[in-house]
Formats: structure tokens, C-alpha cells, sequence
């Protein structure tokens, strides 16, 4: 009894103690870190790898199965299931390294993208969009590191609308139905949510989640939608249509990048061998037969060559996927030969590049305060699985509507509920890359103890950019053209989101806070809030929301697609892509869920294809 009492007793003074700890951690961690992002230049070439790049000696790294290029949200989920096949050799390359306690964090995404975590692109000079941005370069985060992007973004889980992979179908990619990929939306998810029946799944790798604790303020949210008779859905279920929670990809308040997520699960596994800081750098293609043996990658200063005998697999993303493609001798011919490279086939890689614009211009001083805290209360609910640092963005309601005079069950436009959260905002102003007016005059105006946001999102965006090669060095950075609003259209849909959300804030609902525009000092040519008005701040102040796609399509016609249905390079055997890259056409949500779908679907067309039969 008395022995008992004591373990009791040591328990607990060791197990505070220990809090105390990892608290005093967490607390340096975050301070450390911050600091050093607030510092950090982003780098203009993967310079880290000049050494291994201009080596003339190679080494052989040997043989696998599978190469797979890039531990992204696609690679580290096709490493995970290739490698439970107990005879498959599996080697993943990636050109980052480890996640750790800091990215995990969600609140801290803003600083990862300054930090060695992205590869720091910006577009080139644009002339219809990124209007407001230093040298009218919108910025382009990417992640470099296990688990991609997925290990640096806001972790929003929207899979998009049954009618858009509907029309993946419809244009020529069998298997691709709306019926056909949800059995594995419902394969990845362990949900914790409150949804629809029939649409998620429970047991899976990956947890879905709400934040905790909503925002004070979020019932005006829901009041408000309802006042417009927006209603209230699980808009990965059912209905898209409407107002909801938001749905996060945390655990206990923490990340799940595919990297904690999957990869974590199969990295034991003596079949998976993962090699981090190794940049591909070609695809060693026959040109005779066109069969993919296998790339080239350096590492610590060494090149080295490793054969595939079953596949390449490449899950670069959606900008670099493209550039390896293209370095390789797969791509638009004129492109290629312009810069001397052999052409092995010629494919539309790099085109089609498609993007949801994100406007984050509607700001709303509001007489509702937020509670102050202090990071020490953060960082213990943080413990607990909950509080600011557990929300990426303060984002706790979303909406989708359709703009336009035809009804229609796919949204046009996405809005994006973010509360006051008292956070300081200067790395956030960081990441728009405003140039100064709009850094003073509108930004740093408001206050983020007591202004509200609204983002909208484009969903269907018409307009389309390219990716191509600035050379053919590896180490440089590809070109990247977002061409936003080159299509009058997108700028009406905006628009019309625009006036939704102005109504929005008009309901009785967001009136008893008082909710009141932000001034917007530029285009003072135009008539203020007239449609020419619009346009112009569209033009200016519109980034993106981080999901470029389409850049290696799939379809059947090679010269608008560069992937067939099963994700086979056109003309080329042994060789697939398998990222955001092949989305065919636009979704009505985020990308990181169907770009997880995508890698679960095809790992079972290959296990298919190699007569193995564990499939789902
Ligand atoms: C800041 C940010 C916020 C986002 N927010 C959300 C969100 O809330 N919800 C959502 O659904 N989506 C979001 N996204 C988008 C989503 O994360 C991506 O669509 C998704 O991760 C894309 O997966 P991918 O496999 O195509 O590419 P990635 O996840 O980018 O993976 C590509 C991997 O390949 C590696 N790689 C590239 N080239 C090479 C090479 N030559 N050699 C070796 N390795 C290489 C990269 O380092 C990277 O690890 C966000 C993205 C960003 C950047
Ligand atoms: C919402 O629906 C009610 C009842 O049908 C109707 O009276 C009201 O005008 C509608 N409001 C809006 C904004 O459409
Ligand atoms: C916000 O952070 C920046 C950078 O660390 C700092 O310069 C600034 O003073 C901070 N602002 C407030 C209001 O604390
Ligand atoms: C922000 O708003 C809060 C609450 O209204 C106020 O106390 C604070 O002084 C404001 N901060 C600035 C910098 O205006
Ligand atoms: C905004 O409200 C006005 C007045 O009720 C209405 O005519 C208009 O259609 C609404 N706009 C949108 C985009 O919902
Ligand atoms: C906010 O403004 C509304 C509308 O004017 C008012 O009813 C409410 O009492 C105000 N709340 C606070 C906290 O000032
Ligand atoms: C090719 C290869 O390395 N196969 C091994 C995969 O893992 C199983 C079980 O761990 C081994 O038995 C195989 O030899």
C-alpha cells in the first residue's frame, strides 16, 4: 500500500515535471524558430546541391523495384502501400529532409515558408495578376522535405465536388467517377467528425478533425449563412452547397502531413529504403526502346545513378515534376530543343498549369476582442491537443456557393471564416509579398485583436499558366507563369463571391458585431466598390492558395495530356507521374485530400498490373 502511494506520488512529480519540460521546449522552440524565419532569405537556386550536380563521377546506388521521386503528399503515400508488397524493393528519394516538432506545430505554417522547408518560388513578373506584389511576383511555397507540401500546409481536408471527377471521367480517364474514387477518399481517413453517412472512413491513417475550441464568434457564421439560407453541410459528404466547420488533417491538435500520417507506418519496413537531401536530377531513359532504367540523383556532393527494373515513379508536385520531366527530354518539343535537350517524346508538359486564386482583401473591423492569452497557455492547451497553436490559420468556417444565374450543385466560389486571433501578422503580410502601399496602407492597418477576414477562393478558374525550364542546370529554379485573370470570367466570378460575402456581413448576425469593411486605399481611379473598382483590386492584391495542378494531365490525346488514366507516361514504358501534376481538370476544394486519393488509387493499379492481390 504504502509502495503504492509512493509510485503515485514519484509519478506525478516526475510527470509534472516533465510537462514543465516540454513546455519550456516548446516555448524556446517556437521562439528560436520564428525568429530565425523572420531573418531567412529564400534561396534563387537548390545551390545546396552545385557540388554533386558538377561532380563527373558517378556512383552506383544499385537496384530497386520501384524509384520513386519526391516523399510529397503522393510519394510518401506510394511508398507506404508499394511497400507492403514483402517482395518489392522500394527506394523514395526526397530532395528535403526530416519533418520535426516546429512544422508540426499547425499555427506555424506561415514561417515554414521561410525556412529550408520550401524550395522559395516565386512566379516571374506577372502583368494581369500579382499586380500589388514586390515585383509583381506572387510567391510560390512548395514543400522540401518528408511529407511535401503536405508537411507545410494549412491542412484543410475538402476533397472537392462528386461532379468534378465526374468530369475526370468524362474526359477520357475510365476509372476516375466520382463512385470510383471515393471508396478510396474513405480508405485514407480515420474521421472524427460528425459527417455524412456512407462518405468517411473510420480506421484509417489519416485523422480528420475540427479544431478546438471554435471561436466565440463562429455561431455568427452560422447565423449569418443562414440568414442567406446558405445551409449548413458536411461539404465533403452529401451536399457541397453550403456553410460548415472547418475539417483539418490534425491529430490532437497536431500536423498529419502523409509523411506522419503513412510514411511513418512503413519506414521500418526493410523493403523501403528513404534517402533524404537527394535531389533527382534526371530520368535515365532509353531512347531506342523508350524505356525509363531507372535516375540520376546527388547527394552530400556525390552524383549517383540507381536502376528501377519495375518503374519510375515521379511525385515531384505540380512545378517540379514538370521541370525533371522536361530536364529529362519529356516535353514540348520547340521548349526542348530551344535549349538543346534531346527530345524523347513529345508532351504538353508543364502546360495547363491551373491555380485557385485566393483574394484575401476583405478585412472586417468588428467590435468583438479576443480574449488575450499568452504563449505559455498556448503551448500547454497545444499539449493537450487543442488551442491557437492546433489551428493553422484561425480558418474555423468555410463556405461554397455558386455564383451565376444557373443553379447548379458545383461551387464557383469558396469563402474561408477566419476570426480574430490576436496573432501577430507580420509574417502572414511576409508570405503575400505585398509591396510597401499595400504592406502599410492596408495591412498593417488592421488589428488583429478584433478584424476578421474573409478569403475567397476561385474554384473553376478558366484562365490557365505554364511552367518551363529557366535552363538546364537542375539547381535552377523552373519558370514559373500563374497567368491568373487572363480570362475576363474569373474576375466576374470573383467579383460576384465578393458581393456574396458583402451581403454575408450584412445579416443580422455579423451586425451585432458590428462587422465593418476595412478600408481598401488603392484604385483610387476608380469609383470606390464599382465593378471597375473590383477588377482592379483583384488584380492586385489576389495570390493564390497553394494548389497548382494540372501540369502533367492525364487524358487520353497526347497532345493535351502527358499521362494516360493509369498514370503512364504517353510513349514512354516503366514510367509514371503521380502528384497534383495529373489532376485533368479543376476541383472545388483543396488539393492535398485528392492528391492522397490519386496515390491510393494507383498503388492499386500497380498491384493490379504485377498480379499481386492484396488490393482494396
Ligand atoms: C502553404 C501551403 C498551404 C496549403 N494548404 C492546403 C490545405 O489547407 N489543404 C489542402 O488540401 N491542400 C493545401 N495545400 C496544397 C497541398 O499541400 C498540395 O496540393 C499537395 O501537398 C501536393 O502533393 P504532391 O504530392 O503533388 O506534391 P508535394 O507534396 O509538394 O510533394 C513533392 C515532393 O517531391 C520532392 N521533390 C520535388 N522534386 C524533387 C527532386 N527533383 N528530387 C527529389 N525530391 C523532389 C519535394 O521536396 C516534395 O517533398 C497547400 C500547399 C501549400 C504549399
Ligand atoms: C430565405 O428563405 C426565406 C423563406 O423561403 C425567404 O423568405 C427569404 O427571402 C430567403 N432569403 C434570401 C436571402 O434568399
Ligand atoms: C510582430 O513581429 C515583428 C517581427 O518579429 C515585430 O517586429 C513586431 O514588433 C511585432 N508586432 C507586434 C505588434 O508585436
Ligand atoms: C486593437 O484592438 C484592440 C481591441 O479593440 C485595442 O485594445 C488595441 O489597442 C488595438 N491595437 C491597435 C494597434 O490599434
Ligand atoms: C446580395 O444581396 C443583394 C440584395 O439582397 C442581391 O440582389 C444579390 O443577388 C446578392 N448577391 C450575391 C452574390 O449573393
Ligand atoms: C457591437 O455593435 C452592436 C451593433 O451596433 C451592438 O448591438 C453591440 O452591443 C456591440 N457590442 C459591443 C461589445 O460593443
Ligand atoms: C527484395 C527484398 O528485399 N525482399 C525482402 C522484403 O522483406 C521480406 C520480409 O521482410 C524479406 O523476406 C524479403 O527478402
Amino acid at each position: 500500500m504504502k509502495m503504492h502511494l509512493l509510485c503515485v506520488v514519484l509519478y506525478l512529480v516526475v510527470g509534472a515535471a516533465d510537462s514543465t519540460l516540454t513546455s519550456q521546449y516548446y516555448k524556446n522552440l517556437i521562439h528560436q524558430r520564428t525568429a530565425e524565419a523572420q531573418e531567412y532569405e529564400l534561396p534563387k537556386t537548390s545551390e545546396e546541391f552545385r557540388a554533386g550536380v558538377d561532380s563527373d563521377q558517378i556512383n552506383d546506388f544499385g537496384s530497386f523495384d520501384f524509384v520513386i521521386v519526391g516523399a510529397g503528399a503522393a510519394g510518401a503515400v506510394m511508398a507506404t502501400r508499394l511497400s507492403e508488397v514483402a517482395d518489392w524493393k522500394v527506394l523514395l528519394l526526397e530532395a528535403g529532409g526530416e519533418e520535426d516538432d516546429f512544422n508540426n506545430i499547425p499555427a506555424m505554417f506561415t514561417f515554414l515558408q521561410f525556412s529550408e522547408m520550401n524550395w522559395g518560388y516565386y512566379t516571374i513578373p506577372q502583368t494581369r495578376c500579382c499586380q500589388g506584389m514586390k515585383d509583381k511576383k506572387c510567391i510560390i511555397p512548395r514543400g522540401k522535405l518528408i511529407g511535401g507540401s503536405s508537411a507545410i500546409n494549412v491542412l484543410m481536408y475538402v476533397r472537392g465536388n462528386p461532379k468534378d471527377y465526374d468530369k475526370w471521367a468524362e474526359l477520357g480517364n475510365p476509372g476516375w467517377s466520382y463512385e470510383d474514387v471515393l471508396p478510396y477518399f474513405i480508405k485514407s481517413e480515420n474521421s472524427q467528425i460528425d459527417g455524412d453517412e456512407g462518405y468517411h472512413g473510420k480506421g484509417g491513417f489519416w485523422n480528420v478533425e475540427y479544431a478546438l475550441p471554435p471561436s466565440e464568434i463562429f455561431p455568427n457564421f452560422v447565423d449569418g449563412n443562414d440568414e442567406l439560407n446558405a445551409s449548413i453541410v458536411d461539404y465533403n459528404g452529401r451536399n457541397q452547397i453550403g456553410a460548415a466547420k472547418t475539417q483539418l488533417n490534425t491529430k490532437r491538435g497536431r500536423r498529419q502531413s502523409t509523411g506522419s500520417a503513412f510514411l511513418d507506418n512503413a519506414r521500418k519496413r526493410k523493403n523501403l529504403t528513404v534517402v533524404t537531401k537527394a535531389l533527382v536530377t534526371k530520368i535515365n531513359i532509353d531512347p531506342e526502346s523508350k524505356v525509363a532504367r531507372g535516375v540520376e540523383f546527388v547527394r552530400q556532393d556525390q552524383k549517383y545513378t540507381v536502376a528501377a527494373t519495375k518503374e519510375v515513379i515521379v511525385s515531384g508536385g505540380a512545378i517540379n515534376s514538370p521541370q525533371l520531366l522536361m530536364l529529362s527530354g519529356i516535353g514540348p518539343k520547340d521548349h526542348l530543343e530551344e535549349l538543346g535537350i534531346e527530345v524523347v517524346a513529345d508532351l504538353p508538359v508543364g502546360k495547363n498549369l491551373l491555380e485557385h486564386p485566393l483574394f484575401p482583401g476583405l478585412i472586417f473591423r468588428t467590435n468583438y476582442t479576443i480574449p488575450t492569452s499568452n504563449m505559455e497557455e498556448a503551448v500547454e492547451q497545444y499539449l493537450d491537443g487543442m488551442g491557437p497553436l492546433s489551428n493553422p490559420l484561425n480558418i474555423d468556417g468555410i463556405g461554397f456557393i455558386h455564383t451565376g444565374k444557373t443553379p447548379s450543385e458545383v461551387p464557383t466560389v469558396e469563402y474561408l471564416y477566419i476570426p480574430p486571433d490576436g496573432s501577430n501578422k507580420s509574417i502572414l503580410s511576409k508570405t503575400y509579398n505585398y509591396n510597401d502601399d499595400l504592406t502599410y496602407n492596408f495591412l498593417d492597418k488592421s488589428n488583429s485583436s478584433s478584424d476578421m477576414t474573409i478569403y475567397l477562393t476561385l474554384l473553376h478558374e478558366k484562365s490557365t499558366g505554364q511552367i518551363t525550364l529557366q535552363s538546364t542546370d537542375p539547381i535552377d529554379f523552373p519558370n514559373i507563369d500563374l497567368n491568373m485573370f487572363a480570362e475576363s470570367e474569373d474576375v466576374d466570378n470573383l467579383i460576384e463571391g465578393i458581393e456574396f460575402v458583402l451581403n454575408l456581413t450584412k445579416t443580422e448576425a455579423f451586425r451585432k458585431i458590428d462587422a465593418q469593411l476595412l478600408n481598401i486605399p488603392i484604385c483610387a481611379d476608380s469609383e470606390k466598390y464599382s465593378k471597375p473598382f473590383w477588377e482592379c483590386v483583384i488584380r492586385q492584391m489576389t495570390m493564390t492558395i497553394y494548389h497548382p495542378c494540372g501540369t502533367t494531365a492525364m487524358g487520353p490525346d497526347e497532345t493535351t495530356s502527358v499521362v494516360d488514366s493509369n498514370l503512364k507516361v504517353h510513349g514512354i514504358d516503366k514510367l509514371r507521374v503521380v502528384d497534383a501534376g495529373v489532376f485533368p481538370s479543376t476541383i472545388s476544394g483543396h488539393t492535398n485530400a485528392p492528391t492522397v486519393m490519386v496515390a491510393e488509387k494507383i498503388s492499386d493499379v500497380i498491384k493490379s498490373d504485377y498480379g499481386v492481390n492484396n488490393i482494396y
